[in-house]
């Protein structure tokens, strides 16, 4: 079917006509279609059989502009592409922590998947204070198994290349480059800021010339190291959340990069929920400390956990396959050692990617709302600061934290935890 963008009107009449929805809608006059998306670039519909309503599905489309923008952007709507083969992915991996895909269409640049109804986007929930026992546990793993397992340390040279090739995805890549790692650091016509932030500031960030060429730096490992498979763009608005299931969408942004920049977006936006929570809190009528532990210790879970999930599968995949990679006179200790420097250097480049995540949402874009929504700009300006002092220290510093525990330090030496 050649491409045509839907609508609340011409929705349904699409559905019927797939085989797949059948299995699913035992009815389709009685469908009933809500526009739910507030992303950035697409179109998300919610279908449910209003005479059943456990048959029900989501549908995103991409439009060939920014949804964000307008048209006035255009972006190749075949980023849907990447998006379809990135869940199918992921969900082969990590069944239980990616939605299921139920129809997909490259030339219509669509997607109909499992409706995640009973959960939430985790950026609200969180900004409400909310509490996940679980997330830690689920990220962690959702991040062990997709980057270990899409890595050359698991797959053969040539699977490994064949996947580089299909996730060559230039156009979004080519927004992170912008938006994450260049525009927020200069005069930039895309950034915008918060009027009560003074100039020293944002010089504080953009006169500064070690830091930018620390950002440089990052900018050329995320452009040039085809690591494994990313979401790329896993901040907290991509994690679909109730207190027994956890779901990472979105992954739209997909590509072969660094395995930190997954796991650096994740914690950055939990140090910002940390800050903004300083001011937040209250706003709830409590006391600070008890949410904002949570969320520190939730930062520290992940890492901790992501580094022993990832050892797991690494050391359980040389059990099995005696691959000779290591096969020194001292094997165990050479691929032990092995281990340890590669996960200390994802760490570090995880803390350098979470930092420039960190800076975007200050001076860029596209912002968040755990910060931007503080309607007392004086109060957001201070979360502001907060967030940019971390960052900096965090990109410069990055090779010389050794353990998460560190990092959450530093956070609590800007905001006490209190
Ligand atoms: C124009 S797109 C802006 C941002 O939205 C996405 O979620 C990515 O983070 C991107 O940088
Ligand atoms: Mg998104």
């Amino acid at each position: 079917m050649a491409y045509q963008q839907l609508n609340l009107q011409t929705l349904v009449d699409f559905l019927k006509t797939l085989d797949e929805m059948k299995t699913i809608f035992s009815d389709f006059n009685h469908l009933e279609v809500k526009e739910v998306g507030d992303g950035n670039l697409n179109f998300v519909y919610m279908i449910t059989n209003t005479q059943n309503t456990e048959e029900t599905v989501v549908l995103k489309q991409a439009v060939p502009y920014v949804r964000l923008v307008g048209e006035s952007w255009p972006l190749p709507r075949e980023r849907m592409n990447f998006e379809i083969m990135a869940l199918e992915k992921e969900n082969e991996l990590c069944p239980k922590h990616v939605p299921d895909v139920y129809y997909a269409s490259k030339e219509m640049s669509l997607v109909v998947m499992q409706n995640l109804n009973k959960h939430r986007v985790l950026r609200g929930e969180i900004i409400q204070g909310k509490y996940f026992p679980l997330l830690a546990d689920h990220v962690s793993t959702f991040l062990a198994k997709t980057l270990f397992y899409t890595s050359d340390w698991y797959l053969d040279y040539r699977s490994k290349k064949e996947m580089v090739g299909k996730f060559i995805n230039i156009d979004l890549c080519n927004i992170t480059e912008d938006l994450v790692f260049t525009d927020p650091y200069e005069k930039n016509e895309t950034n915008s800021y918060n009027p009560k932030l003074t100039k020293e500031d944002i010089n504080f960030i953009h006169e500064d010339r070690d830091l930018k060429v620390v950002v440089a730096q990052m900018k050329y490992k995320f452009m040039n190291n085809a690591e494994a498979l990313l979401h790329g763009d896993l901040h907290i608005g991509s994690i679909m959340v109730n207190e027994e299931e956890t779901y990472m969408i979105d992954p739209e942004f997909a590509f072969y990069g660094p395995m930190g920049f997954d796991i650096g977006a994740v914690i950055g936006n939990l140090f910002m929920s940390y800050f903004s929570h300083s001011y937040r809190q209250k706003l709830l009528g409590r006391k600070p400390y008890a949410y904002r532990k949570w969320l520190l210790d939730t930062t520290e879970k992940i890492w901790n956990e992501f580094a022993r999930k990832f050892d797991v599968c690494w050391t359980e995949h040389q059990e099995a396959s005696n691959n000779l990679y290591w096969d020194y006179t001292e094997g165990k200790e050479h691929f032990a050692h092995l281990r340890e420097v590669t996960l200390k250097r994802i760490f570090s480049d995880a803390i350098g990617f979470g930092a420039c995540k960190m800076m975007r949402r200050i001076f860029g874009l596209a912002k968040v709302a755990d910060i931007a929504d503080i309607q007392d700009l004086d109060e957001r300006a201070k979360i502001e600061r907060m967030v940019l002092q971390m960052a900096k220290e965090m990109v410069i510093q990055r090779e010389n934290f050794s353990s998460i525990e560190e990092l959450v330090d530093l956070a609590k030496e800007i905001s006490p935890l209190i």
